[in-house]
């Protein structure tokens, strides 16, 4: 009968196990850095598989560093059904980006093993390896991997600020839980479903606690190298030096102007800018900034991200200027039979629930190029998030792991 999955959720463990967790990698004011790959990241896979033993669910990894805990069907043999999200998180980040969904994960699957009941087909939880990308560029690397929708070895010799690769990351994460089975990229999976908050503000401002997620938004990322030459502050003239920073500089404002142009549904961020050798009297010899480019529309979002090489080139001045596409993803919509599910238990559960389109990004859209997949929104205070202050309500944890279960166990007993 529905709820009575829902009616074995906990929400006093569902909460204290988010506080638990935010410990691995805590910054001042409540937030998380747990870079992924990283010590802080090791330190959460070990909590969430004690936990996951406790359940009775079994642990095991893969190639690219995702963590999968398992809970038996009948058909043992079968693709599993798969629910989850990651655990890193971004420098700034809050303490319940990705952990909901893992968490809720393991909330749904205690329900099922406290209710006895035995599922037609697996139920695999899966924290992604570096959902986020901001220690290692691109992310989602791990669901890249696992679904196909990138080889493992682009990834590999990626390395972050100090040199390290993922390559190295994987090799420490794997030594560390050397006593985990490796289980092979690209198993099939029979249907993914991944809960997460929000991140913005329409949930919360509609006063509903469930958003069946509808798509997510197309996103275009870049990455642009500025090339000029260190030149003494002092004793260069600013009429004849190649000032790489002054030049990314005047390229930025100009692809604000020009491609975010005062229109919000163009999100356009550029969010790093690296430059060398970075000293207060030296004319930068090098600048090398992000775009992260996203909007609804398809081919808005390509009309607009084709436009973004020209940009840098007329305003290169005397530097020498290289943009560089890291990824281009369209919008997409997920199955009305993924979505009909999670409105139907929302609606079942007597759980007020309204589609909403994601306009951040989720290892879901790799997932929904290989399997039926969905999503379950719950909001979060101010719709704030990538951020210390991120903040969500313990009831509404509670209401998205309800429905969780139910859609959870509606697919793994078919
Ligand atoms: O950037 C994103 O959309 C995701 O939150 N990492
Ligand atoms: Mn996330
Ligand atoms: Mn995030």
């Amino acid at each position: 009968m529905t709820g009575d999955l829902a009616a074995g959720v906990d929400p006093e463990r569902l909460w204290e196990r988010h506080q638990h967790l935010a410990r691995h990698g805590a910054t001042e004011g409540g937030g998380v850095n747990r870079q992924a790959l990283s010590a802080a990241e090791v330190g959460a896979w070990r909590e969430v598989i004690g936990w996951a033993k406790d359940s009775g669910l079994a642990p095991f990894t893969d190639p690219a560093g995702n963590l999968f805990l398992r809970l038996g069907g009948v058909d043992d043999e079968g693709a599993p059904v798969l629910t989850g999200s990651h655990l890193d998180s971004q420098p700034s980040g809050g303490r319940f980006d990705g952990v909901f969904g893992v968490l809720a994960g393991l909330e749904a699957a205690h329900a099922i093993r406290s209710a006895g009941l035995e599922l037609a087909r697996p139920l695999e939880i899966v924290a992604w390896m570096n959902e986020e990308g901001s220690r290692f560029v691109p992310g989602m690397m791990g669901s890249a991997a696992f679904t196909g929708a990138a080889p493992l070895e682009s990834f590999l010799q990626v390395s972050d600020a100090d040199g390290v690769t993922v390559r190295d990351g994987l090799a420490a994460l794997h030594a560390a839980f050397s006593e985990l089975p490796l289980r092979p990229l690209g198993r099939p999976v029979a249907a993914y479903i991944e809960a997460h908050i929000e991140q913005g503000p329409i949930l919360e401002r509609e006063g509903c606690t469930i958003g069946v997620v509808t798509g997510i938004q197309g996103k275009r990322t870049f990455r642009v190298t500025v090339r000029g030459e260190e030149a003494h502050a002092g004793t260069s003239n600013p009429s004849e030096r190649k000032d790489a920073l002054l030049t990314a500089a005047r390229m930025i404002g100009a692809l604000d102007a020009g491609i975010q142009a005062g229109d919000d549904s163009i999100k356009f961020t550029v969010g790093r800018l690296d430059i060398t050798p970075n000293a207060p009297s030296v004319v930068a010899g090098t600048a090398v900034f992000s775009i992260d480019l996203r909007h609804v529309d398809s081919d808005v979002l390509a009309a607009l991200g084709d436009r973004i090489p020209a940009i840098c080139a007329a305003h290169s001045g005397r530097c020498s200027v290289d943009v560089v596409e890291l990824t281009n993803s369209r919008s997409l919509a997920f199955p009305e039979t993924m979505t009909r599910l999670v409105r139907g238990y929302a609606g079942a559960l007597g759980i007020p629930a309204m589609d909403i389109l994601s306009s951040a990004g989720h290892d879901a859209r790799f997932l929904h190029a290989v399997c039926p997949t969905g999503m379950i929104f719950i909001p979060c205070k101010d719709g704030i998030s990538h951020n210390p202050r991120e903040s969500v309500k313990k009831e509404d944890l509670a209401a998205g792991a309800r429905v969780l279960v139910e859609v959870l166990a509606a697919l793994a007993t078919r």
